[in-house]
């Protein structure tokens, strides 16, 4: 399997990474380069693309636009292997490890297993954890899964134990698009403290006060979307809020 070494396959403890969602469905050209422009002046270290519906056809044309106009590594997140797109980077191999639906669970990675076997896309093996944020999100509906408890972080620290156990590498912890409420810093901690693994944790960021509960907590990656859609001046709120944690790094070296 090829690798291209993204920085989240080169993980280093205690550093933080900030990834934009970029939702096929609520993009178009000009929203896409303008937000392309704003990265191209701040860190941001991924672009995540996908979404749990995509009804528009343009998923494939937004990721041309950004491999034209940015360096800055493009990863699937895909809901179905229908979303798979060779022009990107890498992709995160999600098994919904929250739900109980085998479809989510391996029924898709079968599917996709030649296609992504036989492409260049880096691999990230994802335990994939849908948090209830209080109200029901397009993913748990389309992945017809039950979300784990808002406020069960043992839950959540046992099922990301469970992930590692079995050889995920990431474990994404996720409220969903445009969650009520962000996961709690004490899920994070606990799924933090549970693992040994990267933790990527999105849903419902909006503030930089939440941004930095979860950075606080623990989350390794946190994961921005729809609050940058509405307000893309945020994305440069939540670069320099992350590249302050890791000048802080860099100084305690
Ligand atoms: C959703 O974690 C992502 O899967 C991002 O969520 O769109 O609420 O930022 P938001």
């Amino acid at each position: 399997m090829p690798f291209k070494n993204l920085r989240l396959q080169k993980h280093i403890p205690g550093r933080k990474h900030f990834a934009v969602l970029l939702d096929p469905d609520n993009l178009n050209e000009a929203s896409c380069l303008q937000l392309l422009s704003l990265s191209a002046s701040h860190q941001v270290d991924f672009f995540f693309v996908g979404g749990s519906l995509i009804t528009s056809q343009n998923q494939a044309e937004i990721i041309k636009l950004i491999k034209e106009h940015s360096n800055i590594p493009v990863i699937l997140f895909p809901s179905s292997s229908l979303h798979i797109d060779a022009q990107a980077d890498g992709i995160l191999l999600l098994s919904l490890i929250s739900g109980r639906n085998p479809e989510f669970l391996i029924g898709h990675h079968v599917i996709s297993a030649p296609i992504l076997k036989a492409s260049q896309l880096e691999i990230y093996p994802t335990g994939y954890i849908l948090v209830d944020s209080g109200r029901q999100t397009t993913a748990s509906y389309m992945s017809g899964t039950t979300p784990l408890p808002y406020d069960k972080p043992a839950i959540a620290a046992c099922t990301a134990m469970a992930g590692e156990l079995l050889g995920l590498q990431y474990i994404y912890l996720d409220g969903g698009s445009g969650a009520k409420e962000p996961i709690t810093a004490e899920m994070i901690a606990a799924v933090r403290e549970a693992v040994d693994v990267p933790v990527i944790v999105g849903g419902g960021i909006n503030t930089t006060h939440k941004a930095k509960t979860a950075l606080d907590a623990g989350a390794d990656v946190i994961v921005v979307g729809n609050h940058i859609e509405k307000n893309p001046g945020f994305l440069a709120e939540v670069s320099n809020l992350i590249a302050s944690y890791n000048v802080a790094l860099d100084v305690h070296r």
